[in-house]
């Protein structure tokens, strides 16, 4: 039961920071992603905290992006698991994706616990946590080269929302296709990725379900047109304009 009251002016964004703080309590969630979290509620403030056409245009080529993969993964830290996790199991399902735990701060306990908690939430199957399958990938320097054989390490199309830069940058000289959620349009992770969706996950995740539900049923050309027609970009910069105008119009009052 939420503790924020219904009428405050910023209940959502109060209980967003509810769920993140819950996540942090029962070992979900590291401090670190408290503060990552931080971060990324002053870029939504800028955005308006609402999802921007640009984003709407990403989320597009990414949900088709991920139908037309063969073995497309959504890779799940900490902070994901505690915001989204009904979430996550829906688009997987929707997608025919598999679902991996991937941390930057690596604890077999935190994997551990991030995997019930997505099985509660309905996952079948939950990659990243058993160590038989485990291998590592190169020029990662973080926790995150330690990745499942049957999971990222054989995936061609990955979604990776809140990640580090490191591997971001890593798994597109793997040749794979790498979908980030990512409120910082800047952010190296942004700027690696072949699809960025510069949104808040809360939001995005919701509606790249609603996209799925929509876009698996048209033809694989239609697909395939949707994506060729994406250049991440051209769409990031575009999406730093419409912050940098939001904030000249709040400058003139
Ligand atoms: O659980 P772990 O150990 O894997 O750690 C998770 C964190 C998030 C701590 C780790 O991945 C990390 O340190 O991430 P970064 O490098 O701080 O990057 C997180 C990015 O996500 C930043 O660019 C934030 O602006 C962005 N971000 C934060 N919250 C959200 C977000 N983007 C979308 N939706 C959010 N709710």
């Amino acid at each position: 039961m939420s503790r924020v009251p219904k009428a405050h002016p910023r209940a959502e964004s109060l209980r967003v920071r509810e769920r993140l703080v819950d996540g942090f309590k029962s070992g979900l969630v590291v401090p670190e992603g408290l503060t990552a979290h931080g971060r990324g509620e002053a870029f939504d403030y800028i955005l308006g905290e609402r999802t921007s056409k640009f984003a709407r245009r990403a989320i597009e080529a990414a949900v088709a992006e991920m139908l037309l993969a063969e073995r497309p993964v959504i890779s799940v830290n900490g902070n994901v698991a505690a915001l989204v996790p009904a979430e996550i199991v829906t688009l997987a399902r929707l997608v025919g994706a598999k679902v991996e735990v991937n941390l930057f701060h690596g604890s077999k306990k935190r994997e551990m616990a991030i995997a019930k908690y997505l099985r509660t939430h309905g996952a079948r199957e939950v990659h990243g946590v058993d160590l038989k399958f485990a291998t590592q990938i190169p020029e990662v320097n973080s926790d995150r080269q330690k990745v499942d054989r049957r999971g990222i390490a054989a995936s061609d199309v990955v979604l990776i929302p809140l990640e580090d830069g490191d591997r971001a940058e890593a798994l597109t000289k793997l040749g794979k296709r790498v979908i980030a959620i990512d409120l910082n349009p800047m952010s190296r992770t942004s700027r690696a990725a072949d699809i960025a969706i510069v949104d808040s996950i809360t939001r995005s995740l919701p509606l790249m379900i609603k996209t799925a539900k929509g876009l698996s049923q048209k033809p694989r050309e239609k697909l395939q047109k949707i994506m060729k027609k994406f250049d991440n970009n051209a769409n990031l910069n575009a999406s730093l304009r419409f912050m940098l105008e939001r904030l000249e119009n709040l400058s003139r009052g």
